[in-house]
């Protein structure tokens, strides 16, 4: 039996800024980052069918926002609100009613983490969830930090290792092994 199979009350799809920016042609282009859509597609049909729900966040930056080089930060600009490479790829099949956590919205600091200010962690925990199957991008930046927060707050993580791609490979690998210290699970689809 697939992973996809054992969804079950309680657990909560979370995918990170599945955006067009951090595709191939955007902004900040993760290598292959369009490739993690048909693997969340299965997995959101299967959410759907078990009836368990969606998250779905997204880096959603004021124009010259702390994190772009232009005012210090290490990255371009990307992920601008209201913009085409801000929104999520047409391709995911997200469902109508896909709980939207907007975070990188603050003007002082960035928000990696989908945790950060955001109150994820509360409407979790209203929603009696406990388990999170994660995927997105970039495995090395949003979703680790993501991740980290999630197993800080006690959730029990599995993270889509197909559903994710990373900056960088010694990014990548670094933050495998943090997650894995931190309690999570990996599983390859
Ligand atoms: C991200 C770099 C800058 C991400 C967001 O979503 O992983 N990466 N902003
Ligand atoms: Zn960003």
């Amino acid at each position: 039996m697939s992973a996809v199979n054992s969804l079950r009350r309680g657990d909560a799809l979370l995918i990170i800024d599945v955006q067009n920016d951090f595709c191939p042609g955007g902004a900040l282009p993760i290598a292959e980052g369009d490739k993690v859509v048909p693997v969340l597609n299965r997995w959101i049909d299967a959410a759907v069918a078990a009836r368990i729900p969606v998250y779905a966040s997204r880096d959603w930056h004021p124009e010259g926002h702390v994190s772009f080089k232009e005012s210090g930060g290490p990255w371009p600009p990307h992920c601008v609100q209201d913009t085409e490479g801000a929104a999520f790829r047409a391709d995911l099949h997200l469902p109508a009613n896909t709980i939207k956590v907007t975070k990188g919205t603050r003007f002082d600091h960035d928000q990696n983490s989908a945790f950060d200010e955001t109150g994820l962690e509360a409407h979790l925990r209203r929603s009696g969830i406990s388990r999170l199957w994660v995927g997105g991008l970039a495995l090395d930046v949003c979703v680790l930090a993501t991740v980290l927060d999630a197993r800080r707050h006690g959730f029990d993580v599995t993270v889509i290792r197909g559903a994710t791609r990373g900056v960088t490979p010694e990014g990548c690998r670094e933050a495998e092994r943090k997650m894995l210290e931190a309690g999570a699970r990996f599983i390859d689809e």
